[in-house]
């Protein structure tokens, strides 16, 4: 922060990213926030909530879409998966991968289109390789989207186990991604799977964010008695949970607007009647909208009061800061534009201020994983 240039493009890049910010949000959904533009007031809440990317470094090459992101408890090492391999391998801190299985019956693409293939995974947070060797991915097989369970003991993975079948896939339509609650239990984006009306549906488990247990039931005190947490969602990818134990999900619109969203249990997010902000009875608004062009979101993380949402199509980092411990956002901000191209998997390293972002799409062995700061 001492380097006078920096702290110049850094002015620049704020006033930028404001005048981005209101282009992109609709006058319904500008949280009040989006107004500031005392300085002093933005540094004191960086201060405190905020920080901000810090550089990028490349912490591993020689990746081909990797897709989703979970670390082992004690956050030397995550297990990371590539969606049209199947292949899931362990990368640490030092930027070392291991390979350590497949997960089987994967069929990435067996229709022209879709974006299928080993997605999600989310490692339990009581793993220790011997007792609890447990770790979840979805994939998509010939038919159908999957939750799987398989054992993990530190260097190979066995013991396929499905635990919730019957996610109809379709096109790229297909959420997948998973992970554990502050509350134990497992949220799974699931996709419409090109059945629009399926997300109104709460008797169907697409177009959902779910909520389940390690043998893929329902979790005790869901808000309809099923599998189901929230539903009336086109294409949700992104889960995080903020500092105040609150669950948001970002999610891949139709042709105008993607959204970030704060997620309650039974609410109604609007697909297909709405697609961003309506102002419909019963649905619910998203807390940010963003264009296609500068979004399509992809994961979300959060590192101190500030969520960070990957975006394909924007080929960007989307920053998005919590308001305080309110529920609004306050002025958005984005970086790197076009710079790696696509950006997907998205994690925070546990117990350090620092995030995981892979790029997406770039061809065989041509996606990396870079290393970013926030300071
Ligand atoms: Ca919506």
């Amino acid at each position: 922060m001492t380097d006078p240039r920096r702290s110049v493009r850094h002015a620049y890049r704020f006033c930028i990213a404001a005048l981005a910010a209101l282009t992109v949000i609709p006058a319904a959904s500008i949280p009040q926030a989006a107004a500031v533009s005392h300085t002093s007031t933005v540094t004191a809440v960086q201060a405190a909530d905020g920080g901000e990317p810090d550089g990028a470094d490349t912490l591993s090459t020689g990746w081909q879409t990797p897709w989703g992101i979970s670390f082992l408890p004690d956050g030397a090492a995550a297990l990371v998966t590539e969606r049209l391999s199947y292949q899931v391998y362990r990368l640490d801190r030092d930027g070392n991968r291991d390979w350590v299985g497949e997960v089987p019956y994967t069929v990435p693409e067996p229709y022209e289109e879709g974006a299928g293939g080993l997605l999600g995974v989310a490692v339990s947070p009581t793993w220790d390789g011997k007792k609890d060797k447990q770790v979840f991915f979805v994939h998509t097989t010939e038919t159908e989207t999957r939750v799987v369970r398989m054992d993990y003991d530190g260097s190979s993975l066995s013991n396929y186990t499905p635990v919730l079948t019957g996610i109809r896939r379709g096109g790229d339509h297909n959420g997948g991604r998973i992970a554990f609650g502050p509350d134990g239990y497992l949220y799974v984006t699931t996709g419409d799977g090109l059945q629009p009306e399926l997300a109104q549906d709460t008797d169907s488990i697409n177009g959902k964010i779910l909520r389940i247990t390690r043998s893929g039931a329902p979790a005790p005190g869901n808000p309809f008695g099923n599998h189901v947490y929230s539903y009336g969602h086109r294409n949700p990818q992104g889960l995080a949970w903020d500092r105040n134990g609150r669950l948001w999900s970002a999610e891949i619109g139709n042709q105008e607007q993607d959204e970030l969203n704060l997620i309650e249990p039974g609410a109604n997010y609007g697909w297909p009647t709405c697609e961003g902000s309506c102002d419909t009875d019963g649905m619910t608004d998203p807390k940010a909208t963003f264009v296609p062009e500068k979004g399509v979101p992809a994961q979300l993380a959060v590192v101190r009061n500030v969520l960070y949402v990957s975006s394909l199509r924007g080929q960007r980092l989307w920053r998005v800061p919590i308001d305080g411990d309110s529920e609004r956002i306050g002025t958005m901000s984005d970086f790197y534009a076009g710079d790696y191209g696509r950006l997907r998997a998205i994690a925070k390293v546990p117990g350090a201020d620092e995030l995981w972002l892979g790029t997406s799409d770039l061809g065989y062995g041509k996606d990396k994983i870079l290393r970013v700061p926030i300071k």
